[in-house]
């Protein structure tokens, strides 16, 4: 019998959140990732086909009833997750009243999903009426990124401009830019429909002075969303550093030639030309 823990998806599950952990962007019990999968990719590990718990969510599930997520757990330390994938993660399916998921596979020692999952549940929603590919929320805390979210204005123009201004890749990784929320306790409905009321038109979102919450439609993209997004925020201290001072820069003019050559729409109003 093929072990659900040697599937693809745990093995993706467990080095993402290892690479997170290295990056120095998940302390702690920092991050969480939630990892939609479907019947077919479920099927065929036995060890996945019956309900071993029931946990109630705060959140009307429903439109997601019998959907599948691979989930990393509350307090679970992502450093430790590639180690112990069957304790720290967990395989939950949307129950058809939407109120509750059952655990089937994983949080073997008692554990649940992370405390953000009604917000992870509510991201997917949004995200999966956008766009029907969608799989993955990730949520972790970028240092220079959260470091940015003090000395700037919180307005998503002016964050937004100032990445995609730090590199040429950003404006083709994120020409939607990137959403920002006001600061909020995390683990809440409040924050959940905050952010995925940002997730409508914006596949990243800022936590001020808390970190980064990123969709994707692959563990790939949502990660590279996040790498490309913290390493304009690396870039943009590094500037900093250095004094400031821009000698040259990516123009408004530049940034419109290159959405032509990559076939992206960047965010209207925006950009100046
Ligand atoms: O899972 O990062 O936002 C721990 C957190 C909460
Ligand atoms: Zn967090």
């Amino acid at each position: 019998m093929t072990k659900f823990i040697d599937s693809p998806y745990v093995k993706e599950l467990s080095k993402i959140t290892f690479r997170l952990y290295a990056h120095g962007w998940d302390e702690r019990n920092g991050g969480n990732v939630s990892y939609r999968l479907t019947h077919e990719e479920i099927a065929p590990y036995e060890d996945t086909q019956t309900v071993l718990k029931n946990f109630p969510i705060a959140f009307d599930g429903k439109d997601l009833a019998g959907m599948y997520f691979l989930v990393t757990g509350t307090g679970r330390y992502f450093k430790n997750v590639i180690d112990f994938p069957e304790r720290d993660a967990g395989l939950v399916r949307i129950t058809e009243d939407g109120k509750s998921v059952d655990l089937l596979w994983g949080f073997n020692d008692g554990g649940r999903p992370t405390s953000e999952f009604p917000t992870h549940l509510m991201g997917h929603k949004t995200r999966l009426k956008h766009h029907a590919n969608q799989r993955v929320i990730m949520h972790c805390h970028p240092t220079n990124l959260i470091a940015m979210t003090f000395t700037q204005k919180l307005d998503e123009r002016r964050i937004t401009r100032i990445l995609w201004k730090m590199q040429t890749e950003s404006l083709v990784v994120f020409p939607e830019g990137v959403g920002i929320i006001p600061w909020m306790v995390p683990g809440t409905t409040t924050i959940g429909e905050a952010t995925a009321a940002k997730l409508e038109s914006f596949s990243s979102v800022i936590w001020p002075q808390h970190g980064l919450f990123a969709s994707g439609s692959s563990i790939d993209e949502a990660f590279g969303l996040i790498e490309t997004i913290e390493k304009g925020a690396q870039i943009w201290s590094i500037v900093q550093q250095q004094g400031g001072k821009i000698e040259q820069t990516i123009t408004d003019k530049n940034l419109n030639d290159l959405a032509k050559a990559f076939h992206v729409v960047p965010r209207e109003g925006y950009l100046e030309v």
